[in-house]
């Protein structure tokens, strides 16, 4: 249970959906917001998305930021701005820098207002689709701009399945688009961080697997914050798995017998990481540019 073998097949038939929605509607639109995971910043974007939307304008967006490490954040944020990307960090949750994306996405137009302008035509509708990974907010951001909930949403991948336009108030139209993964997963590291965020189905890896790379990622990089939210104590010599049995027992998933109920704990661990009750983690640092 503790070795991270297994491959992940994380391409379900509705991501061919998605990137057939994203082809086809390109020409139609003036902007794509690219929202990504402020925990995984690295492993949250996709390697085609800049083959697949050529020369497009593009707002990069990190969601769940509320989530997400604020000191790694931080690093990000200098890193990007080093490199002259624009990077923005939203929290769909409170609301949080969403009206910065909002501005971003007229500051990216507003040379095409001018030449338009010039020609005595006028825009009056800025076109802009939300592009990301499943679960990680694009339909909460829709939700956000319009200040209304407009666009359906819920905790699990998968949930957005057909295109929708969605006017937000001030000439702006966002197309909500189904969560897209990339059909080729050569970095198993990045699949595991994504199935620990919730970008994966559940139902699509081994449970336990997960959870175990949970317990060796957190063990080095918040070994405090593992302990003190699951009362326990480990070595470097532990297992991740032994680490999981005592997070079990002391949380009380015990089957009949006695034992621990492995499915149980993984799941309850996972949960918490993802609703950010261990803590405000985040699982790539500035280092995964150096290991990819
Ligand atoms: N903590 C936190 N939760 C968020 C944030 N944005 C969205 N969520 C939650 O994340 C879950 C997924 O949100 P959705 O808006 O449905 O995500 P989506 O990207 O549209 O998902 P799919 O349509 O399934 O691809 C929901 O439970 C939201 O409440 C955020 O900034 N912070
Ligand atoms: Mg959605």
């Amino acid at each position: 249970m503790d070795k991270n073998n297994q491959v992940i097949n994380w391409f379900p038939g509705h991501m061919h959906k998605a990137e057939k929605i994203l082809a086809e509607n390109l020409s139609m639109v003036d902007v794509i917001i690219e929202l990504c995971d402020a925990r995984i910043p690295y492993s949250s974007r996709n390697p085609e998305i800049n083959k697949v939307i050529n020369n497009k304008h593009r707002v990069l967006v990190f969601n769940k930021s509320d989530l997400a490490d604020p000191i790694i954040s931080q690093k990000w944020a200098e890193y990007f701005k080093k490199n002259n990307v624009k990077a923005l960090f939203t929290d769909c949750k409170s609301g949080e820098g969403v009206k910065q994306v909002i501005t971003a996405i007229r500051e990216t137009m507003s040379e095409k207002i001018k030449n338009q302008a010039e020609k005595g035509r006028k825009i009056a509708n800025i076109r802009a689709m939300v592009v990301g990974i499943p679960n990680i907010g694009k339909s909460s951001f829709i939700n956000r701009c319009a200040g209304r909930a407009v666009a359906q949403t819920g905790d699990k991948p998968g949930v957005t399945r057909a295109k929708q336009w969605l006017r937000i108030s001030d000439g702006i139209s966002l197309l909500d688009t189904p969560g897209m993964l990339w059909p080729k997963l050569e970095n198993q590291t990045s699949a595991y961080k994504l199935c620990c965020t919730g970008a994966i189905k559940d139902d699509i890896f081994d449970i336990g697997d997960i959870a175990c790379f949970l317990i060796n990622y957190l063990r080095k990089h918040y070994p405090e914050e593992l302990k003190a939210r699951y009362k326990i104590d480990f070595t470097e010599d532990d297992e991740a798995y032994q680490i999981l049995e005592r997070c079990g027992a002391n949380r009380g998933c015990i089957v009949k017998g006695g034992e621990v109920d492995y499915t149980r704990i993984s799941m309850l661990m996972l949960d918490e990481f993802r609703g950010g009750k261990i803590g405000k983690m985040s699982m790539d640092d500035l280092e995964v540019l150096e290991e990819n």
